[in-house]
């Protein structure tokens, strides 16, 4: 039977992907770390977690990771473990640079040394195009990372091409844009907008407090590019892919779909720190600005060209940011109405 290990199993789309590849009949291995509490409320709610074995692994120890690897001799792995959210990276650089760089580090390592005969995935991002220098941007377009998270995953990629080039590893690089669904961490703007509204709506929670309003993003739907993964980690050859959608949307526009998803009547006032949006019906404030979201340095721009995935492996989103956005709405007003926060 075909084996998977999936590093960052208990993250959106780590459970997304563990779903997608048991439903092909695969054995799948999640690593985890280990914690005080167990992390399984994403592959819970996919009711997924006793149809996968899970084990212990920190990206950061290299003799875990070479055990695990020993041990499981998987033929696929999914390297999705990672800090994730940009603006923590800013707070904690060498724990992310540790995490995201030097854990895939670790990973190739353990491949090459142990002679492992297996494909490997690294989840690139976006975030390496940065202060963007093309429009839209590709495979070709170069990279000007503006966080310690973009400049750590832009070593990751790179490590990948290398350890492709130097030691013939099947190593694979998939840039993928901003994906959200119903299981987004909530620190992240899609799901903090769409939850915190919820909250509002049903339990009369405060004004969601945001920072770049003038943000523009390509916003997928987290398993189409789950599915995009899979594709190229199981390709002939490894190559490097976008997987993007190729609309944008200002997080201001995101707030106000949603807004309207949630039955708000949404209309912004203001400039910069004093914008703000209230509901007409209801004179609810919905939105503020509070500097504290601001980043040190932000991307302020992202839209992907994922014409190379479509030619070569026949990928395309199959979710507008309409449908996505509705879903997620639905999802946390469901989610306020239990008055059982889930534990994600
Ligand atoms: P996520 O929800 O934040 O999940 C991250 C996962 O990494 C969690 O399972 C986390 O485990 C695990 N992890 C963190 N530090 C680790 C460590 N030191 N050792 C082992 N595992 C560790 O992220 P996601 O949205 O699913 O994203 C998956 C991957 O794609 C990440 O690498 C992210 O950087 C990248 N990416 C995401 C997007 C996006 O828009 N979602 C776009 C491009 C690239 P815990 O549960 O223990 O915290
Ligand atoms: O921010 C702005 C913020 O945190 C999007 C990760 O999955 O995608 C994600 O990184 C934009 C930024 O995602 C708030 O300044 C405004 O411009 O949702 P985000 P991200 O930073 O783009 C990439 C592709 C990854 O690889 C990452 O792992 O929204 N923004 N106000 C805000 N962002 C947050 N989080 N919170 C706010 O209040």
């Amino acid at each position: 039977m075909t084996k998977v290990l999936i590093t960052g199993i208990t993250g959106q789309d780590g459970a997304f992907l563990a779903d997608q590849l048991l439903a092909k009949g695969y054995d799948v291995v999640g690593s985890v770390r280990r914690g005080s509490t167990p992390k399984t409320g994403r592959l819970d709610k996919l009711g997924v977690t006793d149809k996968l074995r899970l084990v212990s692994m920190e990206l950061t120890e290299f003799s875990n990771v070479i055990s695990v690897l020993r041990a499981e001799k998987p033929d696929y792995i999914y390297n999705l473990g990672a800090q994730s959210f940009v603006a923590d990276s800013f707070e904690h650089p060498h724990l992310t640079s540790e995490i995201n760089y030097l854990g895939y580090l670790n990973v190739l390592e353990a491949i090459k040394i142990q002679g492992l005969d297996c494909s490997v995935y690294q989840a690139s991002t976006s975030e390496m195009y940065g202060d963007v220098l093309c429009d839209p941007q590709d495979e070709d377009t170069p990279f000007n990372p503006m966080s310690p998270y973009a400049v750590a995953k832009a070593g990751a990629h790179f490590l990948g091409r290398n350890y492709r080039a130097a030691y013939g590893i099947k190593a694979s690089n998939g840039i993928l844009f901003n994906h959200e669904s119903e299981l987004r961490g909530r620190e992240f703007v899609t799901r903090k907008i769409t939850s915190q509204l919820a909250l509002l709506l049903e339990q009369g929670g405060a004004a969601v407090r945001l920072g770049n309003l003038d943000s523009v993003r390509d916003w997928g739907y987290a398993p189409d590019y789950v599915a995009g993964m899979i594709l190229i980690n199981e390709a002939k050859v490894a190559s490097d892919y976008v997987i993007a959608t190729n609309s944008i949307s200002t997080v201001r526009d995101f707030f106000r779909s949603s807004a309207i998803a949630a039955g708000f009547s949404p209309v912004f006032e203001g400039e910069g720190v004093d914008e703000r949006c209230i509901c007409e019906k209801s004179s609810k404030v919905l939105c503020e600005v509070d500097k504290k979201y601001f980043r040190p340095s932000d991307v302020n721009y992202l839209r992907g060209d994922y014409s190379k995935i479509e030619r070569e492996l026949g990928w395309s989103p199959t979710t507008s940011l309409e449908e996505m956005t509705e879903k997620m709405v639905v999802s946390d007003i469901e989610l306020a109405r239990s008055g059982h926060p889930p534990s994600f």
